[in-house]
């Protein structure tokens, strides 16, 4: 339970997604070390579309050279373990209408990660998606909850408390147009009450800063690593100064 006491400690962390697909020119090492140097908290790997097991490996491989910030896999198929990294997100489409996104994957992947992955720490996760979607929304069959039905959303996050989720990640899908709204965060940590994370399309640090202070436990973002290296820097600062709850 070590990555999930580091998520849960009540400070608001932010979290870099590395798409090993996406790095520019190939180069996982360099986004790696540009996450880090800019101060996240946490590498998340993985992506919606196709990445060999061996691109996995070499990305979480990547991360933990880079320093000790956790490295969770964030799958966007079974196919995106890696036995080298510390956790991964047990992800569950809630809002999915294909039922393979929210059980039958899982029920693929569990005696994978009982039998080969077992220093893996299992964290169960709603993955709930919201607005635009990106790619996770379309590969993953979801019903996209629209962005000003904040009210849906906590229904859903209640939901998944009730179920016992270990932890919620409220998703506008990568590179979105616009990220959640702080409204729907706030209405979300009103009913979720274990680890909150909130990713998609977040660009620029006021946001970033507006959404931290809803309340999260950690914000994710992803593209702007492979942007703006120094707009990265300035939004883990503006989640980190942010004075959540
Ligand atoms: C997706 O939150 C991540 O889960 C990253 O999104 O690439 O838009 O930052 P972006």
């Amino acid at each position: 339970m070590k990555v999930y006491e580091y998520l849960s400690s009540g400070r608001t962390l932010h979290m870099t997604l590395i798409d090993p697909d996406k790095a520019p020119r190939g180069d996982v090492a360099s986004l790696v070390r540009t996450a880090i140097d800019a101060g996240t908290d946490g590498i998340l790997v993985g992506g919606s579309t196709g990445i060999t097991q061996a691109q996995m490996d070499e990305a979480v491989e990547e991360a933990k050279k880079a320093g000790d910030a956790p490295v969770i896999i964030f799958p966007g198929s079974i196919c995106q373990l890696s036995s080298r990294a510390d956790a991964v997100l047990f992800l569950s489409v809630v809002n999915s209408v294909d039922p393979y996104f929210i059980v039958g994957a899982q029920a693929q992947a569990a005696p994978i990660i009982h039998r080969h992955f077992r220093n893996l720490e299992v964290i169960s996760t709603a993955y709930l998606i919201v607005g635009d979607g990106g790619a996770a929304g379309y590969m993953g069959a979801a019903r996209p909850i629209p962005y000003e039905r904040h009210e849906v959303a906590a229904a859903y996050a209640l939901a998944s408390h009730y179920i016992g989720f270990m932890a919620l990640y409220l998703e506008a899908g990568s590179g979105a147009r616009r990220p959640v709204d702080v409204g729907m965060v706030a209405a979300v940590r009103g009913v979720f009450p274990r680890v909150l994370f909130v990713g998609g399309g977040i660009r620029g640090e006021e946001e970033a800063g507006a959404l931290a202070a809803a309340g999260p436990n950690v914000i994710v973002t992803g593209t702007v690593a492979e942007e703006d290296p120094d707009k990265l820097r300035r939004i883990v600062r503006a989640v980190k100064g942010a004075s959540p709850r």
